[in-house]
Protein backbone atom coordinates (compact mmCIF):
# COMPACT_ATOMS: atom_id res chain seq x y z
CA UNK A 1 0.00 0.00 0.00
CA UNK A 2 1.21 3.37 -0.55
CA UNK A 3 0.00 6.53 1.75
CA UNK A 4 -1.68 9.39 -0.11
CA UNK A 5 -0.06 13.09 0.67
CA UNK A 6 -3.26 14.31 1.23
CA UNK A 7 -4.17 12.03 3.86
CA UNK A 8 -0.86 12.96 5.82
CA UNK A 9 -1.50 16.73 5.42
CA UNK A 10 -5.02 16.39 6.58
CA UNK A 11 -3.43 15.12 9.67
CA UNK A 12 -0.86 17.93 9.87
CA UNK A 13 -3.36 20.71 9.69
CA UNK A 14 -4.64 19.19 13.20
CA UNK A 15 -1.46 19.18 14.73
CA UNK A 16 0.21 22.64 12.92
CA UNK A 17 -1.37 25.54 15.56
CA UNK A 18 0.05 23.01 18.75
CA UNK A 19 2.84 22.33 16.48
CA UNK A 20 4.13 26.05 15.99
CA UNK A 21 3.66 27.04 19.58
CA UNK A 22 6.44 24.39 20.70
CA UNK A 23 8.31 24.90 18.06
CA UNK A 24 8.71 28.83 18.04
CA UNK A 25 9.50 28.18 22.10
CA UNK A 26 12.74 26.30 21.07
CA UNK A 27 13.78 27.82 17.86
CA UNK A 28 13.94 31.15 20.01
CA UNK A 29 17.11 29.75 21.90
CA UNK A 30 18.52 28.61 18.43
CA UNK A 31 21.84 30.77 16.58
CA UNK A 32 22.27 28.34 14.22
CA UNK A 33 18.30 27.78 13.34
CA UNK A 34 18.65 27.46 9.59
CA UNK A 35 21.99 25.31 9.29
CA UNK A 36 20.24 22.79 11.99
CA UNK A 37 16.67 22.59 9.98
CA UNK A 38 18.70 22.52 6.14
CA UNK A 39 21.05 19.79 7.83
CA UNK A 40 18.02 17.68 9.45
CA UNK A 41 16.07 18.01 6.64
CA UNK A 42 19.08 16.12 4.50
CA UNK A 43 19.43 13.61 6.91
CA UNK A 44 18.40 10.25 6.48
CA UNK A 45 18.70 6.59 7.53
CA UNK A 46 18.68 3.30 5.72
CA UNK A 47 15.93 0.85 6.80
CA UNK A 48 17.03 -3.07 6.43
CA UNK A 49 15.00 -5.55 4.84
CA UNK A 50 15.16 -7.70 8.02
CA UNK A 51 13.10 -5.89 10.21
CA UNK A 52 10.52 -5.44 8.60
CA UNK A 53 9.26 -8.27 9.93
CA UNK A 54 8.81 -9.50 13.69
CA UNK A 55 11.95 -10.70 14.81
CA UNK A 56 12.32 -13.98 16.64
CA UNK A 57 14.99 -15.00 19.64
CA UNK A 58 16.24 -18.63 19.67
CA UNK A 59 13.55 -19.46 21.87
CA UNK A 60 10.79 -18.31 19.66
CA UNK A 61 9.13 -16.28 17.42
CA UNK A 62 5.72 -14.59 17.38
CA UNK A 63 4.50 -13.29 14.23
CA UNK A 64 2.53 -10.09 13.85
CA UNK A 65 -0.13 -9.74 11.16
CA UNK A 66 0.39 -8.26 7.99
CA UNK A 67 4.42 -9.07 7.75
CA UNK A 68 5.95 -8.57 4.13
CA UNK A 69 6.32 -11.44 2.14
CA UNK A 70 8.16 -10.58 -0.39
CA UNK A 71 10.98 -8.00 -0.98
CA UNK A 72 8.41 -6.23 -2.93
CA UNK A 73 6.24 -5.53 0.26
CA UNK A 74 8.93 -4.75 1.78
CA UNK A 75 9.62 -1.86 -0.55
CA UNK A 76 6.31 -0.85 0.36
CA UNK A 77 6.77 -1.35 3.49
CA UNK A 78 10.05 1.34 3.61
CA UNK A 79 7.94 3.78 1.15
CA UNK A 80 5.40 3.81 3.92
CA UNK A 81 8.14 4.85 6.74
CA UNK A 82 9.90 7.22 4.32
CA UNK A 83 6.47 9.13 3.25
CA UNK A 84 6.20 9.64 6.99
CA UNK A 85 8.85 10.32 8.30
CA UNK A 86 10.95 11.54 4.63
CA UNK A 87 14.31 10.57 6.56
CA UNK A 88 14.49 6.60 5.61
CA UNK A 89 14.92 7.01 1.44
CA UNK A 90 16.95 4.05 1.25
CA UNK A 91 16.70 0.37 1.91
CA UNK A 92 19.64 -2.05 2.84
CA UNK A 93 19.29 -5.86 1.19
CA UNK A 94 20.59 -8.70 2.93
CA UNK A 95 21.50 -11.89 0.57
CA UNK A 96 20.24 -14.49 0.18
CA UNK A 97 17.29 -13.81 2.32
CA UNK A 98 16.07 -11.15 -0.28
CA UNK A 99 17.10 -11.92 -3.96
CA UNK A 100 16.09 -9.30 -6.47
CA UNK A 101 15.34 -11.73 -8.80
CA UNK A 102 14.45 -9.01 -11.46
CA UNK A 103 16.49 -5.79 -10.59
CA UNK A 104 15.79 -3.70 -13.04
CA UNK A 105 11.70 -4.36 -11.71
CA UNK A 106 12.82 -3.54 -8.12
CA UNK A 107 14.48 -0.70 -9.31
CA UNK A 108 11.85 1.21 -10.47
CA UNK A 109 9.32 0.07 -7.72
CA UNK A 110 11.75 1.62 -4.93
CA UNK A 111 11.89 4.62 -7.00
CA UNK A 112 8.53 5.15 -7.39
CA UNK A 113 8.46 5.39 -3.27
CA UNK A 114 11.16 7.37 -3.41
CA UNK A 115 13.86 4.92 -2.16
CA UNK A 116 17.26 3.93 -3.32
CA UNK A 117 19.99 1.09 -2.17
CA UNK A 118 22.24 1.33 0.21
CA UNK A 119 24.71 -1.29 1.17
CA UNK A 120 23.84 -4.76 0.50
CA UNK A 121 24.93 -7.65 3.22
CA UNK A 122 26.57 -10.78 2.61
CA UNK A 123 25.34 -13.93 4.96
CA UNK A 124 27.76 -16.60 5.87
CA UNK A 125 26.73 -17.34 9.08
CA UNK A 126 24.25 -19.64 8.42
CA UNK A 127 24.27 -22.88 5.23
CA UNK A 128 22.11 -21.66 2.89
CA UNK A 129 20.30 -24.29 0.31
CA UNK A 130 22.20 -26.16 -2.34
CA UNK A 131 25.54 -25.02 -1.00
CA UNK A 132 28.61 -27.35 -1.05
CA UNK A 133 30.48 -27.12 1.81
CA UNK A 134 29.45 -25.42 6.02
CA UNK A 135 29.71 -22.64 7.52
CA UNK A 136 29.75 -24.88 11.10
CA UNK A 137 33.45 -23.85 11.85
CA UNK A 138 33.38 -20.58 9.94
CA UNK A 139 33.72 -18.97 6.52
CA UNK A 140 36.04 -16.15 5.68
CA UNK A 141 38.32 -17.47 8.51
CA UNK A 142 38.27 -21.31 8.03
CA UNK A 143 41.02 -23.38 7.57
CA UNK A 144 39.83 -25.39 4.75
CA UNK A 145 40.07 -23.18 1.38
CA UNK A 146 37.44 -24.28 -0.35
CA UNK A 147 34.94 -23.33 2.21
CA UNK A 148 36.48 -19.94 1.76
CA UNK A 149 36.28 -19.74 -1.38
CA UNK A 150 32.70 -20.66 -1.48
CA UNK A 151 32.28 -18.01 0.87
CA UNK A 152 33.95 -15.60 -0.80
CA UNK A 153 32.19 -16.43 -4.14
CA UNK A 154 28.70 -15.68 -2.14
CA UNK A 155 30.25 -12.25 -1.35
CA UNK A 156 31.22 -11.56 -4.64
CA UNK A 157 27.53 -12.27 -5.52
CA UNK A 158 26.13 -10.25 -3.26
CA UNK A 159 27.91 -7.49 -5.17
CA UNK A 160 26.88 -8.41 -8.44
CA UNK A 161 23.35 -8.28 -6.94
CA UNK A 162 24.06 -4.47 -5.17
CA UNK A 163 25.55 -2.97 -8.60
CA UNK A 164 22.62 -4.35 -10.61
CA UNK A 165 20.79 -2.06 -8.15
CA UNK A 166 22.88 1.16 -7.58
CA UNK A 167 24.14 0.24 -4.18
CA UNK A 168 27.71 1.04 -3.63
CA UNK A 169 28.90 -1.04 -0.66
CA UNK A 170 29.63 -4.69 0.62
CA UNK A 171 28.85 -4.84 4.85
CA UNK A 172 30.22 -7.97 5.66
CA UNK A 173 29.67 -9.31 9.37
CA UNK A 174 31.11 -12.95 10.06
CA UNK A 175 29.66 -14.70 12.48
CA UNK A 176 33.47 -16.52 12.59
CA UNK A 177 35.44 -17.42 15.94
CA UNK A 178 35.69 -20.36 17.93
CA UNK A 179 34.02 -21.31 21.39
CA UNK A 180 36.44 -23.02 23.15
CA UNK A 181 40.20 -22.29 23.95
CA UNK A 182 42.55 -23.89 21.54
CA UNK A 183 40.31 -24.52 18.77
CA UNK A 184 41.39 -21.77 16.71
CA UNK A 185 45.07 -20.25 15.78
CA UNK A 186 44.60 -16.97 16.07
CA UNK A 187 46.72 -15.81 13.70
CA UNK A 188 45.92 -18.41 11.12
CA UNK A 189 42.16 -17.40 11.19
CA UNK A 190 43.23 -13.39 11.11
CA UNK A 191 45.39 -14.49 7.98
CA UNK A 192 42.67 -16.83 6.24
CA UNK A 193 39.67 -13.96 7.01
CA UNK A 194 42.57 -11.03 5.65
CA UNK A 195 43.34 -13.34 2.30
CA UNK A 196 39.55 -13.89 1.73
CA UNK A 197 38.60 -10.43 2.11
CA UNK A 198 41.15 -9.22 -0.26
CA UNK A 199 39.58 -11.56 -3.09
CA UNK A 200 36.18 -10.02 -2.40
CA UNK A 201 38.23 -6.57 -2.12
CA UNK A 202 39.72 -6.80 -6.23
CA UNK A 203 36.05 -8.13 -7.16
CA UNK A 204 34.84 -4.45 -5.74
CA UNK A 205 33.75 -1.77 -8.38
CA UNK A 206 36.01 0.97 -8.79
CA UNK A 207 33.19 3.44 -6.74
CA UNK A 208 32.30 0.65 -3.83
CA UNK A 209 33.60 0.49 -0.38
CA UNK A 210 33.85 -2.70 1.76
CA UNK A 211 32.46 -1.89 5.24
CA UNK A 212 34.14 -4.51 8.31
CA UNK A 213 31.37 -4.84 10.85
CA UNK A 214 32.61 -6.45 14.45
CA UNK A 215 31.29 -7.75 17.44
CA UNK A 216 33.17 -9.54 20.47
CA UNK A 217 30.82 -12.48 21.10
CA UNK A 218 27.82 -14.07 19.79
CA UNK A 219 27.58 -16.38 18.09
CA UNK A 220 30.95 -17.78 18.98
CA UNK A 221 32.05 -17.30 22.92
CA UNK A 222 35.53 -17.62 23.50
CA UNK A 223 36.87 -15.75 20.16
CA UNK A 224 35.26 -13.77 17.52
CA UNK A 225 37.88 -13.74 14.70
CA UNK A 226 36.72 -9.91 13.96
CA UNK A 227 36.02 -9.09 17.59
CA UNK A 228 36.52 -5.41 18.21
CA UNK A 229 37.08 -2.01 16.19
CA UNK A 230 40.85 -2.84 16.54
CA UNK A 231 40.82 -5.91 14.63
CA UNK A 232 38.60 -4.47 12.12
CA UNK A 233 40.64 -1.74 11.64
CA UNK A 234 43.72 -3.46 11.39
CA UNK A 235 42.11 -5.42 8.05
CA UNK A 236 40.92 -2.18 6.96
CA UNK A 237 44.34 -0.74 6.86
CA UNK A 238 45.98 -3.97 5.30
CA UNK A 239 42.94 -3.94 2.66
CA UNK A 240 43.02 -0.16 1.23
CA UNK A 241 41.30 2.91 0.54
CA UNK A 242 37.75 1.25 -0.02
CA UNK A 243 37.72 -0.60 2.82
CA UNK A 244 36.66 1.14 6.37
CA UNK A 245 35.13 -0.17 9.81
CA UNK A 246 31.47 -0.44 10.51
CA UNK A 247 30.39 0.09 14.11
CA UNK A 248 26.87 -1.47 14.89
CA UNK A 249 26.01 -0.06 18.59
CA UNK A 250 25.07 -3.47 19.91
CA UNK A 251 28.44 -5.23 19.05
CA UNK A 252 30.25 -3.91 22.28
CA UNK A 253 30.86 -5.28 25.71
CA UNK A 254 28.86 -3.42 28.19
CA UNK A 255 30.31 0.50 29.25
CA UNK A 256 32.37 0.61 26.15
CA UNK A 257 33.16 4.11 25.16
CA UNK A 258 31.97 3.92 21.47
CA UNK A 259 32.07 7.55 21.39
CA UNK A 260 35.60 7.27 21.19
CA UNK A 261 35.81 4.41 19.14
CA UNK A 262 33.89 6.51 16.73
CA UNK A 263 35.93 9.76 17.07
CA UNK A 264 39.41 8.07 16.21
CA UNK A 265 38.05 5.79 13.28
CA UNK A 266 36.47 9.24 11.59
CA UNK A 267 40.36 10.84 12.45
CA UNK A 268 41.85 8.08 10.62
CA UNK A 269 38.83 8.21 7.66
CA UNK A 270 38.46 4.39 8.28
CA UNK A 271 34.98 4.94 10.01
CA UNK A 272 32.30 3.38 7.39
CA UNK A 273 29.14 3.73 8.47
CA UNK A 274 26.69 2.69 11.26
CA UNK A 275 24.24 0.10 12.33
CA UNK A 276 21.85 1.62 15.01
CA UNK A 277 19.86 -0.04 17.74
CA UNK A 278 20.35 0.13 21.52
CA UNK A 279 21.19 -2.69 24.30
CA UNK A 280 21.08 -3.31 27.68
CA UNK A 281 23.49 -6.20 27.97
CA UNK A 282 24.84 -7.45 24.73
CA UNK A 283 23.43 -7.60 21.15
CA UNK A 284 20.15 -6.56 21.80
CA UNK A 285 19.00 -4.57 18.80
CA UNK A 286 16.61 -2.87 20.89
CA UNK A 287 14.84 0.21 19.53
CA UNK A 288 17.31 3.11 19.34
CA UNK A 289 17.61 5.21 21.84
CA UNK A 290 15.22 3.36 24.13
CA UNK A 291 17.66 2.29 27.00
CA UNK A 292 20.49 5.07 26.86
CA UNK A 293 19.72 8.12 24.75
CA UNK A 294 22.48 9.98 26.29
CA UNK A 295 24.93 7.38 25.22
CA UNK A 296 23.69 8.00 21.87
CA UNK A 297 23.59 11.95 21.81
CA UNK A 298 27.49 11.52 22.72
CA UNK A 299 28.09 9.50 20.24
CA UNK A 300 26.53 12.57 17.44
CA UNK A 301 28.32 14.89 19.62
CA UNK A 302 32.10 12.98 18.33
CA UNK A 303 30.19 12.05 14.30
CA UNK A 304 29.40 16.24 14.02
CA UNK A 305 32.28 16.97 15.74
CA UNK A 306 34.71 14.50 13.67
CA UNK A 307 33.10 15.41 10.25
CA UNK A 308 33.14 18.77 10.37
CA UNK A 309 36.68 18.52 11.26
CA UNK A 310 36.97 16.62 8.25
CA UNK A 311 35.25 18.92 6.00
CA UNK A 312 32.57 15.68 5.60
CA UNK A 313 28.92 15.81 4.76
CA UNK A 314 26.97 14.68 7.93
CA UNK A 315 24.01 13.04 5.23
CA UNK A 316 25.75 10.77 2.71
CA UNK A 317 29.65 10.67 3.38
CA UNK A 318 29.33 8.13 5.84
CA UNK A 319 26.42 4.93 5.71
CA UNK A 320 23.55 5.20 8.15
CA UNK A 321 21.55 2.20 9.03
CA UNK A 322 19.18 0.86 11.54
CA UNK A 323 20.20 -2.61 12.66
CA UNK A 324 17.63 -4.28 14.84
CA UNK A 325 14.98 -6.66 15.41
CA UNK A 326 11.58 -5.98 17.14
CA UNK A 327 9.75 -9.17 18.79
CA UNK A 328 7.13 -7.22 20.35
CA UNK A 329 6.57 -4.37 18.77
CA UNK A 330 5.09 -3.63 15.30
CA UNK A 331 8.10 -3.37 13.47
CA UNK A 332 6.81 -0.49 11.34
CA UNK A 333 6.15 1.45 14.73
CA UNK A 334 9.48 0.13 16.15
CA UNK A 335 11.35 1.95 13.33
CA UNK A 336 9.33 4.85 13.06
CA UNK A 337 10.84 5.28 16.85
CA UNK A 338 14.10 4.42 15.89
CA UNK A 339 14.51 7.12 13.08
CA UNK A 340 13.33 9.57 15.06
CA UNK A 341 15.53 8.95 18.47
CA UNK A 342 18.68 9.26 15.74
CA UNK A 343 17.01 12.59 14.80
CA UNK A 344 16.44 14.03 18.01
CA UNK A 345 20.10 12.96 18.98
CA UNK A 346 21.45 14.11 16.09
CA UNK A 347 19.64 17.60 16.87
CA UNK A 348 20.94 17.81 20.22
CA UNK A 349 24.50 17.29 18.69
CA UNK A 350 24.14 20.18 16.32
CA UNK A 351 23.13 22.49 18.89
CA UNK A 352 25.88 22.30 21.05
CA UNK A 353 27.78 25.22 21.50
CA UNK A 354 31.17 23.97 20.03
CA UNK A 355 32.96 27.55 20.27
CA UNK A 356 32.20 27.17 23.49
CA UNK A 357 33.01 23.64 24.53
CA UNK A 358 36.45 24.44 22.94
CA UNK A 359 37.13 27.11 25.36
CA UNK A 360 36.15 25.37 28.04
CA UNK A 361 38.18 22.43 27.17
CA UNK A 362 41.38 24.40 26.57
CA UNK A 363 41.19 25.76 30.19
CA UNK A 364 40.23 21.78 31.71
CA UNK A 365 37.21 23.59 33.25
CA UNK A 366 35.10 20.34 33.28
CA UNK A 367 32.16 21.84 34.89
CA UNK A 368 31.49 24.10 32.02
CA UNK A 369 32.10 21.28 29.33
CA UNK A 370 29.40 19.08 31.37
CA UNK A 371 26.80 22.04 31.53
CA UNK A 372 27.41 22.82 27.37
CA UNK A 373 26.85 18.88 26.69
CA UNK A 374 23.99 18.96 28.58
CA UNK A 375 22.23 22.36 27.93
CA UNK A 376 22.21 20.49 24.48
CA UNK A 377 20.99 17.40 25.45
CA UNK A 378 17.95 18.48 27.98
CA UNK A 379 16.91 20.72 25.19
CA UNK A 380 13.57 19.53 23.81
CA UNK A 381 14.22 19.34 19.91
CA UNK A 382 11.19 16.96 19.38
CA UNK A 383 9.67 20.73 17.34
CA UNK A 384 12.98 20.78 15.41
CA UNK A 385 12.81 17.48 14.15
CA UNK A 386 9.41 18.05 13.40
CA UNK A 387 9.59 21.16 11.14
CA UNK A 388 12.21 19.57 9.59
CA UNK A 389 10.01 16.99 8.50
CA UNK A 390 7.12 19.12 7.78
CA UNK A 391 9.21 20.95 5.14
CA UNK A 392 10.13 18.13 3.80
CA UNK A 393 6.39 17.03 2.89
CA UNK A 394 6.26 14.30 5.67
CA UNK A 395 3.92 14.00 8.95
CA UNK A 396 4.50 16.55 11.79
CA UNK A 397 3.81 13.13 14.17
CA UNK A 398 4.67 9.87 11.91
CA UNK A 399 3.84 7.53 14.78
CA UNK A 400 0.37 9.24 15.54
CA UNK A 401 0.01 9.64 11.69
CA UNK A 402 0.93 5.82 11.19
CA UNK A 403 -2.23 4.62 13.94
CA UNK A 404 -4.47 7.42 12.99
CA UNK A 405 -4.99 6.01 8.83
CA UNK A 406 -4.70 2.47 10.50
CA UNK A 407 -2.14 1.42 8.17
CA UNK A 408 -1.54 -1.79 10.24
CA UNK A 409 -4.95 -2.38 9.79
CA UNK A 410 -4.74 -1.83 6.32
CA UNK A 411 -1.69 -4.08 5.62
CA UNK A 412 -3.87 -7.22 7.68
CA UNK A 413 -6.56 -6.86 4.82
CA UNK A 414 -4.04 -6.71 2.02
CA UNK A 415 -1.76 -9.56 3.64
CA UNK A 416 -3.50 -11.48 5.96
CA UNK A 417 -2.94 -12.07 9.73
CA UNK A 418 -0.29 -14.71 9.33
CA UNK A 419 2.00 -13.81 6.83
CA UNK A 420 5.37 -14.43 8.09
CA UNK A 421 8.54 -12.20 6.41
CA UNK A 422 12.14 -14.11 5.42
CA UNK A 423 14.81 -13.60 7.51
CA UNK A 424 15.94 -14.38 10.71
MN1 LIG B 1 25.00 -4.93 12.37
Amino acid sequence: MQLEKYKIDEINQQQLADHKRKFDYVAEGISNLDDVLTKLEAFNVAIPSWALGTGGTRFGRFSGGGEPGSLEEKIEDVGVIQALNKSSNSISLHIPWDIPSNPSAIKALAAQVGLRFDAVNSNTFQNQKDQKYSYKFGSLHHVDKAVRKQAVEHNIEVIKYGAELGSNALSVWLADGSNFPGQLNFRGAFQNTLESLQEIYEALPDDWKVWVEYKPYEPNFYSTTIGDWGQSYLLASKLGQKAQTLVDLGHHLPNTNIEQIVSLLLMEGKLAGFHFNDSKYGDDDLTVGSINPYQLFLIFNELVEGMDARGMKHATDIGWMIDASHNLKDPIEDLIQSVEAIKIAYAQALIVDTAKLKAAQASNDTVQAQEILQQAYRTDVRALVAESRLRAGGALNPLATFRALDVRGNLIKERGATTVATGL
